[in-house]
C-alpha cells in the first residue's frame, strides 16, 4: 500500500468507525451467544456517511486480478458424448462463516476411456481484499466426478453451509466440518442418487426445521447407450435430449440423524418422463409451504404446489407455465421465482432453446401464470439466444428486479446448418423499467459483460462486500468469470442474512419485506436452487434507490413455520443479520469505497 493510500484508508476508518474497517467479524456463526449481541446492537446502528461511488454501472471482469484460474473440463475427445454440453454449475457460499462470500466452481473431467489428466471442482477463499486463494486441496474438496451442479445449505443446522454437488453418476454431499475441512458423507446420507443429475435445491417441505433436498435428473444417458445424431449428416453431432428418456427427479426427506430418506413417490413427485434441468422455490400461493417449480428440457414444465402433508400436486398445465403459449413443451432450461412487479407475488423467469424466447410468467395471483416475455419486451430480444443461467436480481439496487441470462448453444458446430446462430453468445442483462416493462442493456454496462462466452451457469453475490451484487459465469469446457459491479451502490440498499432457530438455521423459504419510511416496499424470499445448477449467496440485497435524508426501515419477516419478526427504525447500508424471534443480532455499515489490496511490504 503506498504512504497516499494508508492515509485515506486511515482517514476512511477513522470516518466510519473501527467496526466498518473490521468487517471481517460482521457475521459470525449465531451459535455464539446470541442474546448478548441482540443487546449490543438493540439501538440502530450508527449511521455512517461513507463516500457514495459516482458515474455509470458498468461490470468489470476481475477474474484474473481475483486469482481465480477455473477452468471447466468436460471431458470432449471427439465422441460428443451428451453430459459434455451441460456443465457446470458454480456459487457463492461462506464456507468459512467470516462474513465474505467464497466461490465455489463445479468441474467435470475425462471420460475413463480418453483419461489424460485429472480435474476437480474448486473452491476459492475470500481474501477479502479483491482477491482469492484456491483452498481444494486443504479442504477435502480435491475429489474427481463429473460434476455438473451445486446446491449449498447448512442440512444439519450446525451454522456452517455444506455442499451437496450433482453429477452425472454418483452425487456427493460434502459436510463442512467447520475448521475449512469437508467430509464425504455421501454414502451414510444416503444422497448418492445415481442418476444424470442436474439441478438442486435445499428447501424444507414438511416444516419440521430440517431441510430437505430435491435433486434433479436429465436423462437416460450412459456412454454404452449413447446415440448417434447429426446436423450435416456427415458428422456425429451433440443430441437433443428427445433422443433420450427421461429420468425422475428425486426427493429426499431430513431425517435429521445425518441421513435421508427417498420420499419421491410418497411425495407425488415420481416422473419419469422429465427431463429436469431448473428447478425454483417459491411459494405461489404464498400458504407458507413451499412450492416447486421445475423447469424441464423438451417435456412440460412442472409447478408442484404443496398440499400441507407431506405431497404435492402439479399444478403446471391448470396454471398455465407447462407450456408455450402455442402448446409445445420448449427447452426449460435455468429458472428464477421472485417478485419482479411490486405485486408481492412471485412470478417465474424460465430459460429456453433458439428460437423460443424466455419465459416470464407472470403470477396474476389467482393460481394463474400468463407469459408477459413479450409484452414485457424480453421475448423478441431472447428468441435467438439458447439461455441456460437466467435469474431475477437487482443489479442496479433501484428496488426493481432486474434478469440476468447466461447464454451460449449445446452444438459447437451449430453455425454450419443455422449460420446465423453462433455457439458463444453475449450474456442478456434486463433492465426492469417499472411498470412490468424490461429493457436490454447488456451493451451498456462495459465490454466484459457484453462479451460472447458458452454460458453455462451463473451466480450472483456481494463479492466484495460494497453492497451491490457482483457475477459469477461459468462456460462449458472453458475458463469461469468473476464479473464486478462497479457503481451500483449509489443507491441505498440493505443487505439481510437470516437465522432460523425453530425454522432451518439459513431461513431458507423466509420472506422478508423491507419497508421504506418513504413509502417503498420491497420483497424477497431466500431460497437454494434457481438460476441453472448454480446457487447464488444467502443473504438477500434490498434495492432501495436514491439516498433520502432521514430514511429508516421496517423490517418484516414470515419465517417458515409461521414465525413473524418485525424490526422497525433500521438504517440504510447495512448488512443485518436477524435471527427468528431475536431481531437484529449483527450489524455492519456497508463500506463503499475500499482500500486497495494490501502489497507486500518491501522489509519483510
Ligand atoms: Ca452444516
Ligand atoms: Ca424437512
Ligand atoms: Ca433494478
Ligand atoms: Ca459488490
Amino acid at each position: 500500500m503506498t504512504v497516499r493510500s494508508l492515509f485515506l484508508y486511515a482517514l476512511l476508518c477513522l470516518a466510519l468507525s473501527v467496526s466498518a474497517c473490521k468487517q471481517s467479524n460482521s457475521v459470525a456463526p449465531a451459535a455464539t451467544t446470541p442474546g448478548e449481541q441482540a443487546a449490543a446492537v438493540a439501538s440502530p446502528s450508527p449511521s455512517p456517511t461513507p463516500p457514495r461511488p459516482s458515474g455509470d454501472v458498468e461490470f468489470t471482469d476481475v477474474t484474473a486480478q481475483a486469482g481465480i484460474r477455473f477452468k471447466h473440463n468436460s471431458g470432449a475427445a471427439g465422441k460428443k458424448y451428451l453430459p459434455e454440453t451441460i456443465g457446470s454449475g458454480c456459487a457463492f457460499l461462506d464456507f468459512d462463516n467470516d462474513g465474505w462470500q467464497d466461490i465455489l466452481l463445479i468441474n467435470s473431467m475425462d471420460w475413463p476411456e480418453s483419461k489424460k489428466r485429472r480435474s476437480f471442482s474448486a473452491l476459492y477463499r475470500n481474501n477479502k481484499d479483491g482477491t482469492f486463494t484456491d483452498v481444494t486441496a486443504q479442504a477435502g474438496l480435491g475429489v474427481e466426478m463429473y460434476g455438473i451442479g451445486v446446491a449449498i445449505a447448512d442440512y444439519d443446522n450446525d451454522g456452517w453451509q455444506d455442499i451437496y454437488i450433482t453429477c452425472v453418476g454418483n452425487n456427493h454431499l460434502f459436510r463442512n466440518l467447520g475448521n475449512g475441512k469437508f467430509a464425504d458423507v455421501t454414502a451414510r446420507a444416503g444422497l448418492a442418487e445415481p442418476g444424470f443429475s442436474t439441478s438442486g435445491a435445499w428447501f424444507d417441505y414438511d416444516n419440521d426445521g430440517k431441510l430437505d433436498l430435491f435433486v434433479g435428473n436429465y436423462v437416460e444417458w450412459s456412454i454404452q447407450t449413447d446415440q448417434y445424431c447429426t446436423l450435416d449428416s456427415k458428422n456425429k453431432s451433440y443430441c437433443t435430449p428427445q433422443t433420450y428418456k427421461g429420468q425422475s427427479a428425486a426427493l429426499y426427506r431430513n431425517r435429521g440423524n445425518g441421513t435421508f430418506e427417498n420420499v419421491t413417490a410418497r411425495a407425488g413427485l415420481n416422473d419419469p418422463a422429465g427431463k429436469t434441468l431448473g428447478v425454483a422455490l417459491l411459494d405461489f400461493d404464498d400458504d407458507g409451504w413451499m412450492d416447486l417449480f421445475v423447469a424441464n428440457d423438451t417435456e412440460p414444465n412442472k409447478l408442484y404446489r404443496n398440499n400441507h402433508n407431506g405431497t404435492f400436486t402439479d399444478n403446471a398445465v391448470m396454471a398455465g407455465v407447462a407450456f408455450s403459449e402455442a402448446g409445445t413443451a420448449r427447452a426449460g432450461m435455468g429458472v428464477d421465482a421472485a417478485d419482479y412487479d411490486g405485486s408481492g407475488k412471485q412470478s417465474i423467469v424460465i430459460g429456453n432453446f433458439t428460437n423460443e424466447s424466455i419465459a416470464l410468467y407472470h403470477n396474476d395471483g389467482s393460481g394463474l401464470f400468463t407469459d408477459e416475455a413479450s409484452t414485457s419486451g424480453i421475448g423478441k430480444v431472447s428468441a435467438q439466444s439458447l439461455t441456460f443461467a437466467c435469474f431475477f436480481f437487482d443489479y442496479n439496487l433501484d428496488g426493481l428486479l432486474d434478469i440476468f441470462a447466461a447464454n451460449g448453444h449445446v452444438s459447437d458446430d451449430i453455425s454450419v446448418v443455422q449460420p446465423t446462430v453462433k455457439h458463444a453468445q453475449p450474456p442478456h442483462l434486463f433492465h426492469n423499467k417499472g411498470k412490468k416493462k424490461f429493457e436490454e442493456v447488456t451493451a451498456r454496462l462495459g465490454r466484459a459483460l457484453n462479451r460472447a462466452i458458452v454460458g453455462r451457469g451463473a451466480a450472483y453475490g456481494d463479492m466484495d462486500n460494497d453492497g451491490d451484487l457482483d457475477l459469477l459465469i461459468t462456460t462449458n469446457n472453458g475458463p469461469a468469470r468473476l464479473l464486478r459491479n462497479d457503481n451500483a451502490n449509489q443507491n441505498d440498499l440493505l443487505r439481510v442474512r437470516t437465522v432460523g432457530a425453530k425454522a432451518n438455521r439459513d431461513g431458507i423459504g423466509a420472506k422478508v419485506v423491507v419497508k421504506t419510511s418513504k413509502g417503498r416496499t420491497v420483497f424477497g424470499m431466500v431460497r437454494t436452487g434457481s438460476s441453472y445448477c448454480s446457487q447464488a449467496e444467502l443473504p438477500l440485497t434490498f434495492g432501495l434507490g436514491k439516498p433520502e435524508e432521514g430514511t429508516t426501515l421496517t423490517i418484516e419477516i414470515t419465517w417458515p413455520g409461521n414465525q413473524k419478526d418485525r424490526i422497525a427504525d433500521v438504517k440504510p447500508n447495512q448488512f443485518v443479520t436477524i435471527q427468528e424471534g431475536k431481531g437484529v443480532v449483527s450489524a455492519e455499515p456497508i463500506v463503499f469505497v475500499r482500500a486497495p489490496a494490501p502489497q507486500p511490504s518491501p522489509t519483510q
